[in-house]
This record gives C-alpha cells, sequence and structure tokens, in this order.
C-alpha cells in the first residue's frame, strides 16, 4: 500500500491540465465517489493497527497533494483564458503616452492669459444667434451684404436664427446686462458660408475684445494692442495701424505687425513688404453702444477681432488652414504645452 500511494504522489506532482476538462477528469479520477482516495480509505480499514498511523498520514498528503494541484492549475487556466478571451497585448510596454493639446487651444489660452494680465475677463455664448444680437445691434445697416445667404448660415425665418459669424453677439450680450466699467475678451467658434480652401474655412476660431469706460481713447486702444503683440510675437514686434471699415466702429482700423519670421527685412510670409495683418479694431460705434442701452454721450469704448487660425498660421509657420481640421496626429503632436 505504501509503494502504491508513493507512485500515486508521483503521478499527481507531474500531472498537467491542459484544460478545465481535462482537470475536472483529474478531479474525480482521485476525489469522486469511485475514486482513488475513498478507495484508499476503504482499504486503510483492512490496515494492521501499528501500520495505521503511518498510512493515515500518507492518505492525507496525498489527498492534500491532490488539493493543491487542482487549485494551481485553476488558477493557471483561469489567467490563461482572460489573456486569451480579452484584446490586450499582454507583451507591450505599460504605460500609454499623453496626448497634446490642439495649436488652436494653445494660441487660444495664451490670448487670454496675455489679457486677462490686464484686467480682461472671459464672456461666452451662444453658437446659434438671433438677427439682432449678430447684426442689427451691431449697426449693420438692412441690406449690408454680410447678412446676404452666401456668407451666413441661416436656421430659420421667423424667429430669426442663424449660426453666430462673428463673437461680437457675445459682447452685445455682455453690453445688454452690465454697465461701464466693461473689459471682457470673447473666444468661441464661428460660421460663414465659405467654400473650403488653404486660407477660408466654414468655421473658425475668433477672439473679440471689448473695452467700454468714460474716456476711452484710440491711444488706449493702440497701447493695449502694442502690449498683447510684443506679449505674444516677442518684444521686439513692431505695430502699425491702417484705416479700414466695419459697421461696428468708427474709425475702424487694421493692425499689421513687423514680420515675425524675417524681422521686417522681407520674406515670403510677408509677401516682402516686412508687415503681416493681424487683427482688426476700431472705436465702438456710438449706435452700438445706444442699441445695448449704454450711455453714448457718457461712455466711449475700443473693440477689436482677430482669428485665431490666422494667429496660429503666423506663430508656428502652418501654411495651410485645412490641418487644424483634419486632426492628423502627426500633426498635432508637434505642437507641446504646459497648460
Ligand atoms: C476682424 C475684425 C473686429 C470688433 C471686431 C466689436 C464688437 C463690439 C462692438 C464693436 Cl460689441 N466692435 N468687435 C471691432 C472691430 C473689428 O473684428 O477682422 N475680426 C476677425
Amino acid at each position: 500500500m505504501k509503494n502504491k500511494i508513493n507512485a500515486l504522489l508521483h503521478e499527481v506532482k507531474t500531472f498537467s491540465a491542459e484544460n478545465l476538462e481535462q482537470l475536472e477528469a483529474f478531479r474525480i479520477q482521485f476525489l469522486g465517489k469511485k475514486g482513488t482516495i475513498p478507495a484508499l480509505f476503504a482499504e486503510f480499514k483492512t490496515v494492521p493497527p501499528e501500520e495505521r498511523r503511518e498510512m493515515g498520514q500518507l492518505i492525507n498528503t496525498l489527498k492534500q497533494a491532490i488539493q493543491n494541484k487542482i487549485v494551481t492549475l485553476k488558477n493557471q487556466l483561469d489567467e490563461k483564458s482572460t489573456a486569451q478571451s480579452s484584446n490586450f497585448d499582454l507583451s507591450l510596454p505599460a504605460g500609454s503616452p499623453l496626448g497634446t493639446r490642439h495649436p488652436l487651444s494653445i494660441v487660444r489660452n495664451e490670448i487670454i492669459d496675455i489679457f486677462s494680465r490686464i484686467g480682461f475677463s472671459v464672456s461666452e455664448g451662444p453658437e446659434i444667434e438671433d438677427d439682432f444680437h449678430n447684426f442689427t445691434a451691431l449697426n449693420f445697416p438692412e441690406e449690408h451684404p454680410a447678412r446676404d445667404m452666401q456668407d451666413t448660415f441661416f436656421i430659420e425665418k421667423d424667429p430669426d436664427l442663424a449660426l453666430r459669424t462673428h463673437t461680437s453677439s457675445v459682447q452685445v450680450r455682455v453690453m445688454e446686462k452690465s454697465q461701464p466699467p466693461i473689459r471682457t475678451i470673447s473666444p468661441g467658434r464661428v460660421f460663414r458660408n465659405e467654400a473650403i480652401s488653404a486660407r477660408a474655412h466654414c468655421i473658425f476660431h475668433q477672439v473679440e475684445g471689448l473695452y467700454v469706460d468714460e474716456d476711452v481713447s484710440f491711444t488706449d486702444l493702440k497701447q493695449t494692442l502694442f502690449y498683447f503683440a510684443r506679449e505674444l510675437f516677442g518684444e521686439h514686434t513692431k505695430i502699425r495701424f491702417r484705416p479700414s471699415y466695419f459697421p461696428f466702429t468708427e474709425p475702424s482700423a487694421e493692425m499689421d505687425i513687423s514680420c515675425n519670421i524675417c524681422g521686417g527685412k522681407g520674406c515670403n510670409i510677408c509677401k516682402y513688404t516686412g508687415w503681416v495683418e493681424i487683427l482688426g479694431c476700431g472705436m465702438v460705434d456710438p449706435n452700438v453702444l445706444e442699441a445695448c442701452h449704454i450711455d453714448n454721450k457718457k461712455y466711449t469704448g475700443f473693440a477689436f477681432g482677430m482669428g485665431i487660425e490666422r494667429i496660429t498660421m503666423l506663430k508656428y509657420q502652418v501654411n495651410d488652414l485645412r490641418l487644424f481640421f483634419e486632426n492628423d496626429l502627426r500633426f498635432l503632436k508637434q505642437f507641446q504645452s504646459s497648460r
């Protein structure tokens, strides 16, 4: 009996199972009602008293070995099946790489930081606007071409709803519900019904700024935007203003900065002029203040608007607008930011 048990112990130790069925057969073979262990206990009854102690211990050792084997093999088989049934590639190195912020978000955040350092708050508003906030309050004449189907995505006629074509509509809402002093910028998506090309897209991003208070002058506008240009493009940046026209400002201007690529010497980017246009601005038209219930005898203001795509293209020398909307990782991965 002793030799038989030792042989069984060896068999148990060397046993391995490829699947749960084989393991279950092993369990039944040894521990089942008609299995080896019950048979050994039956045989045990015939063992002479002087050998009982030793035989009892041996049978128990064998039983314990079988139970341990079953638990170990069961764990191994379970692990194997989890690894196979899930799509995890366990051979891959641990950890996943961090994503990067979109270049337009990096530049928008930087613009927000620059203006918040001189007391501008950030305001947001709806992307779907009514005719009053997008056009009428901003002094667009009834027949102005920007109201045309060609430029605006109209949603419905009554009430008159459209996708906003600029974020000035947000600033109209700010003026309606608060009184000067007002210092705010409004970043956001705007929509124009245009054919998509390297230079134009039907969705783009803007930051507009508005400052209304007593005695705000064109000099305030120039100094504020000079500060902004130097913060964003570097301390050697020069600025200049050219007269322009917007329905909502009078006088109006376009601001150029000295070309940040060639430093003003002349290159491809500035078309050999040494200057690149970065934004439009002007003194808020008194009609706009009036439409927003602000006393235009007491208060004056300046405002400006810029396209974030344009600023980003200049800052990072991106030559095709479409790259911002394709989300190609080879493009996006080239931008890193701390915020
Ligand atoms: C551009 C020009 C501009 C404004 C935006 C503005 C807003 C209010 C009142 C008056 Cl509430 N003006 N915004 C003023 C001048 C120019 O944007 O080229 N944007 C991309």
